[in-house]
């Protein structure tokens, strides 16, 4: 499909606009994964073994719909849990088997708050030593009894009565399933310890104990941060990242990660963009050839499959009309261009395409709104702060319909900013 290769999209637009700025920033926001990460500091214990600070984070995995398929291949079963044994018995009807009921809404609950010289501690005896390098915790669903600051320690079966700290850990209390990640640990018993929780009493609705899971490390680690936009160097080839690519195809929590996963290879594979001053010039494909030629080069509406604006609109338009191929629907965007603000409207394709124009056209029967400084921006990705200037250009005011041409240039969104309108 060699003809689809450059292809336009045609932009029926109409912008309001008082004032020219440059643009100064653009940013994208993203949703960060972890609520808090403890730093990995190694602090040494009385033993003088390493003990690792834990790595604490909202567990995602309890809220996945493939959790079950994660529970299968990561979790360890409950039939291993030999036995539980508290410190502070249970308050009412809270008793400690309600902490692996699988309900949320169930929860044991110590009848003896902390104190200088008591604290709450949980004790799981395994029937088989099992290594295990998480635990998944829930407190009461009000927080009651959250452990705000705790130790995990282990005995091995080889010596079952001599506890040794594997990981001390604090985070802010809140009512979702987290996950407490420490260095692998042969487990013959674990011993869970509320050093210090909220309102002193100590609560568990669920906990859960999981094996170690080195892909799913690989996956959190793709991008250096939360931009979304430089691949750790560890996958930073079009071999590595295809590994990883091969590699997680077989994950239980693979769908979850592919989008990432596509987005670091489309940037690791991305070709070089070219920036040039935009050439402006008339669109002429007749009327009468116009289907034929759309056919063959334009990306057609179900190729695009989000398209949004800032600014809100008005007079009850919608971004929508810009891409009905019908000259008589526009948008008009409900806020005029300040010293600060910028129109911008957003194309999103199902895919990476290569494209090489936009075709624009003002309003019928007025050029209010029409587009005469403006910069391009295009990104291989879905998400994150991947946009690069492919193209700045500028046009006179005309009801004629324009072409704005650039280097061919892989898009996957692209941005159209109006730097100075009509
Ligand atoms: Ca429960
Ligand atoms: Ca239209």
């Amino acid at each position: 499909m060699l003809k689809r290769r450059l292809s336009s999209i045609i932009v029926i637009a109409l912008m309001t606009n008082l004032s020219a700025t440059p643009l100064t920033a653009f940013a994208e926001t993203i949703n960060t994964r972890e609520i808090t990460q403890e730093s990995q500091d190694v602090v040494e214990s009385q033993e003088n073994e390493e003990v690792t600070e834990a790595k604490i984070s909202r567990f995602d995995t309890y809220y996945s719909n493939y959790r079950e398929g994660y529970d299968t291949a990561f979790r360890m079963s409950n039939s291993n849990i030999e036995s539980i044994e508290v410190n502070g018995n249970h308050r009412n009807n809270s008793v400690k088997e309600n902490m692996i009921d699988g309900d949320l809404n169930t929860y044991w609950e110590t009848a003896k708050v902390n104190s200088t010289n008591f604290t709450n501690e949980i004790v799981f005896n395994l029937n088989q030593e099992t290594e295990l390098n998480r635990i998944a915790y829930r407190s009461a669903g009000n927080t009651v009894g959250f452990a705000e600051s705790f130790e995990i320690w282990g005995a091995t079966e080889e010596n079952p009565d001599e506890f040794k700290l594997v990981s001390t850990g604090s985070t802010t209390k809140t009512a979702d399933v987290i996950e407490i990640k420490f260095a692998k640990t042969k487990f013959k018993k674990i011993k869970f310890v509320f050093k210090q929780s909220y309102n002193n009493t100590a609560t568990v609705s669920e906990i859960m104990f999981y094996k170690e899971d080195t892909l799913i490390d690989k996956l959190n680690s793709i991008f250096t941060d939360s931009t979304l936009s430089i691949v750790s160097d560890e996958f930073n080839s079009p071999d590595k990242i295809k590994e990883l690519e091969e590699e997680a195809k077989n994950h239980p929590l693979y769908e979850q990660y592919k989008e990432t996963i596509n987005n670091a290879s489309a940037l690791v594979n991305k070709e070089e963009v070219n920036f040039v001053e935009t050439k402006v010039s008339s669109f002429g494909v007749s009327d009468k050839n116009l289907d034929k030629y759309n056919e063959d080069f334009k990306i057609s509406r179900d190729e695009i499959i989000s398209a949004s604006n800032t600014g809100g609109t008005s007079n009850k338009t919608a971004i929508e009309n810009v891409l009905d191929g019908d000259l008589n629907t526009f948008w008009e965007s409900g806020k005029v261009n300040t010293d600060t603000y910028n129109n911008e409207v957003n194309f999103e394709f199902d895919e990476i395409k290569t494209i090489n124009r936009i075709v624009y056209s003002a309003k019928r029967g007025t050029n209010r709104g029409f587009a005469q400084e403006f910069d391009i921006y295009a990104s291989v990705t879905s998400t994150g702060d991947t946009f690069e200037l492919i193209s700045t250009g500028a046009a006179t005011e005309t009801q004629d319909a324009l072409e704005f041409r650039f280097e061919p240039t892989q898009v996957k969104r692209i941005k159209f900013v109006y730097k100075k309108s009509v």
